[in-house]
């Protein structure tokens, strides 16, 4: 008997009185970037005339397909000076509650950047009008798309121009996801721009008890409904999947044994830790 009969015949003893819930958005994933949906702004710029510029735009030469291509063009001093920007998904805040931790994951690449070889990228998020960053990797010019990964808890985050950390509690605001791009240079006297793209850019909130699908502190005969409910749709992309696929725990795009058996773990325990 495999897990999916498992579920079948223990989802038979169960009264269906849980209607299939708005489940937490575990998950999301922009590979198109389509630009209703991303916005930029200066994040910092320390050039004598503050007159750095950027652009963020969907295009073609993506890792595949379409992806946010970015270009800087700012004076360099021989005293130094760094410029940043942001780039934010508006369409699609994730509520903070239930989670305490935070997967980012995206591709970069430098095409160009004359004098400074490189474009420097990490992660943002935005909450209640703040924007925060996060440590990121350097992607040198003319090189191979790169992978940047990190696994952030709120004390990971450092608020631009401000000390605040990002609220993860289960009051918490909304948060908008993105990344930033910047530059810096010093010792000679240059106006200079770099160019470069992002894409596959995916954000997982890593919550405290995963398995609790309805977020009320135990996993129980009502979570397993909506397992169940997943379970029997399998494909994360199925139109009729919850957003986010909550019940896909092993993040590998549809909801299956592997996660049944997380999942069964977590019911035979019942309280979340
Ligand atoms: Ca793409
Ligand atoms: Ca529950
Ligand atoms: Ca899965």
């Amino acid at each position: 008997m495999n897990a999916r009969s498992v579920a079948r015949n223990l989802l038979s003893v169960l009264v269906l009185s849980t209607p299939l819930g708005s489940a937490l958005a575990q998950q999301f994933i922009d590979t198109t970037f389509l630009d209703s949906q991303w916005t930029g702004f200066k994040l910092d710029d320390s050039t004598p005339d503050s007159d750095a510029v950027f652009s963020g735009i969907r295009g073609s030469g993506g890792n595949p397909g379409d992806c946010r291509v970015i270009a800087h063009n700012w004076q360099v001093v021989p005293e130094g000076v760094s410029v940043l920007f942001g780039h934010w998904k508006k369409s699609l805040p994730v509520e903070a509650a239930f989670f305490r931790r935070l997967h980012i994951s995206f591709d970069v690449r430098c095409d160009s950047a004359p004098n400074v070889n490189a474009i420097g990228f990490g992660p943002l998020l935005v909450q209640s009008g703040r924007t925060f960053v996060a440590g990121g990797t350097t992607a040198l010019a003319g090189s191979p798309w790169k992978n940047y990964q990190a696994e952030l808890s709120a004390n990971d985050w450092n608020e631009i121009g401000g000390g605040a950390k990002p609220d993860f509690s289960d009051s918490a605001e909304p948060i908008f996801f993105g990344f930033y791009s910047g530059n810096g240079g010093s010792g000679f006297t240059a106006r200079l721009t770099a160019s470069g793209r992002v894409d596959n850019f995916r954000v997982r909130a890593l919550r405290s008890c995963p398995a609790d699908l309805n977020n009320d502190g135990i996993v129980e005969d009502a979570d397993f409904t909506i397992f169940v409910a997943a379970y029997d749709i399998l494909d994360c992309a199925h139109p009729d999947m919850p957003g986010g696929c909550p019940a896909d725990l092993n993040f590998d795009g549809s909801v299956e044994d592997q996660d049944f058996i997380v999942f069964v773990i977590a019911y035979n325990d019942l309280i979340c830790p």
